[in-house]
């Protein structure tokens, strides 16, 4: 069976393949595999940390791949690529070499409904302070995070939230117009 994963791909410090705009792009190279296909890749973006003051801006990108992969293969695959880049999982919000992260897998929902709502509906507070142990899918957090949503507009608009029924590109349209302004693309 073939699915879609879209995927968010992350850098606000420099890994042994350059800057985070290079590290960006070799990842995504990187991840490119015969079980993985990239179908599309978005422009990258400069962004602003997020929690603010965190650290230095970020480079965000977003990719469509095809997969024969189960999201829990296709995110251990992501960790290896990550390690790869010298990504060390230490500070939850400190700088980080190279982040990729699951948004979404097909219009699975994961682990279930009930538990998807828990983790979506918890405060930014909250979800700063809380990391679930297991895969949650769709990402939780994706409908307030214009750094994930301005790039993955760019190749999956239409993709369809599972759970609230919104495409890519009604999220996006939804974010106040200065989140979505603060996400720049570098080219
Ligand atoms: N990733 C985070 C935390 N904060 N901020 C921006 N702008 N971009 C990110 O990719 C990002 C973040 C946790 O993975
Ligand atoms: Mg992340
Ligand atoms: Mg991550």
């Amino acid at each position: 069976m073939v699915t879609k994963a879209l995927i968010a791909v992350g850098s606000n410090a420099a890994s042994q393949a350059g800057f985070s705009n290079v590290t960006v792009l070799s990842a995504i190279s990187a991840v490119n595999t015969d079980s993985l296909t990239i179908l599309a890749k978005s422009r990258l973006f400069e962004t602003p940390a997020y929690p603010k003051g965190t650290g230095p801006d970020f480079v965000n990108a977003a990719i469509v791949a095809e997969t024969t992969l189960s999201p829990e293969a296709v995110l251990a695959r992501l960790h290896e690529v990550e390690a790869a880049f010298g990504r060390e999982r230490a500070e939850r919000w400190g700088p980080r070499t190279l982040d990729l992260d699951l948004i979404g897998w097909g219009d699975a929902v994961r682990p279930d409904r009930p538990t998807w709502r828990r983790w979506a509906r918890l405060s930014p507070v909250s979800a700063a302070r809380e990391t679930p142990g297991e895969l949650i899918l769709p990402h939780p957090r994706l409908a307030e995070r214009a750094f994930v949503l301005v790039p993955l507009a760019e190749v999956a608009p239409d993709w369809v939230h599972p759970v609230t029924g919104l495409t890519v590109a009604q999220m996006a349209a939804a974010l106040p117009a200065s989140e979505r302004a603060a996400v720049k693309p570098l080219s």
